[in-house]
């Protein structure tokens, strides 16, 4: 699976790796991350270490992608790629190209994780027209789905904002975003405001939505394909009883009936290995949702 961190460099993405990869490897809700690469294990946990002392990552235009494995107890989960998306598609100097690219990786994405710059946002205007090219190709991007997506709306540096208006300055701009996630049959959205320096909040939030969503919509799939082969299987059974009497040749009846009880032997034998998980991920998300609710930006009057 890869999650896609999508948003405007000096947004906070590369400070939330490694905050989040320090947070994730103690775990949380029984979960936990490691990067199987030695190296970058290094590397994420000696950033973490100088973000925790408000000491930031020097800037870099580098596309990423991090391989990392997602664990429950003793039990591997799945491997997941997390790219940091950084393509020119965001700025106004955009060609058809480059916004082809983004779309394409968007729309395949297993998770979308859209960071903002919340103390940008409310200190200076031209953040709102920033946000607005965001908004359009991830707008585009949700009407190509169709499969079921988690998307974050991750509102950074949230601990650099005063207390006051500043979160509405902050949040309305994306507005038309933020409705048009909660609107959109494919998404399970979530909004979260982030701090990621020496007092980190909300951190575990966007990665960990993510997964589980992304487990949940693979449980409940599984459980659709299940009841949809059995029935097929039935069907085929019943009409290659009916046809008995008709003719004496069933091969093509019969393959059929052979062929739906393997997809269930199939989708019975996956949903086997995922059944252990599936309390997990629905207590993470209850345990998510109460997190997100801690930290979340208030909600402006009217909306
Ligand atoms: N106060 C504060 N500053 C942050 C936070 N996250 C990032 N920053 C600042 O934003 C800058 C850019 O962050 P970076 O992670 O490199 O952004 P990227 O370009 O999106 O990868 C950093 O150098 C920090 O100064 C945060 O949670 N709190
Ligand atoms: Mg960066």
């Amino acid at each position: 699976m890869n999650i896609v961190m999508l948003g405007h460099s000096n947004a906070g993405k590369t400070t939330y790796i490694a905050m989040m990869y320090h947070l994730m490897r103690r775990g949380y809700g029984g979960f936990k991350i490691r990067a199987q690469d030695g190296a970058l294990d290094r590397e994420l946990r000696s950033a973490a270490d100088a973000v925790r002392q408000g000491s930031y990552p020097p800037p870099s235009s580098r596309r990423e992608q991090h391989v990392f494995r997602l664990s429950h107890g003793r039990r591997t989960v799945a491997d997941f790629t997390w790219t940091d998306y950084r393509g020119g598609a965001l700025s106004g100097r955009t060609d058809d190209e480059e916004t082809s690219r983004v779309l394409a990786e968007l729309t395949e994405a297993d998770g979308i994780v859209i960071f903002v710059d919340a103390h940008h946002l409310a200190e200076d205007a031209r953040g709102a027209r920033e946000v607005r090219r965001l908004t359009v190709l991830l707008q585009r991007a949700m009407e190509g789905r169709t499969s079921r997506i988690p998307v974050v709306l991750a509102y950074t540096k949230a601990d650099l904002l005063p207390p006051g208006d500043a979160w509405a300055r902050a949040t309305a701009p994306l507005d038309p975003l933020q409705r048009s996630l909660d609107g959109a049959a494919m998404v399970r959205a979530a909004t979260v405001a982030l701090s990621c320096g020496p007092r980190p909040a909300g951190v575990q939030v966007p990665v960990l939505w993510c997964l589980a969503q992304h487990l949940n919509i693979r449980v409940e799939d599984l459980e659709h394909e299940l009841a949809v082969s059995r029935s097929l299987a039935e069907e085929a059974k019943n009409k290659s009883g009916l046809w008995n009497s008709f003719v004496s040749t069933l091969d093509g009846v019969e393959s059929e009936y052979r062929k739906w009880q393997r997809h269930e032997q199939e989708a019975k034998a996956e949903a086997k290995e995922l059944a252990p998980l599936k309390r997990p991920a629905k207590r993470l998300l209850t345990a998510l949702e109460k997190a997100r609710v801690q930290t979340a930006p208030p909600v402006p009057a009217g909306r």
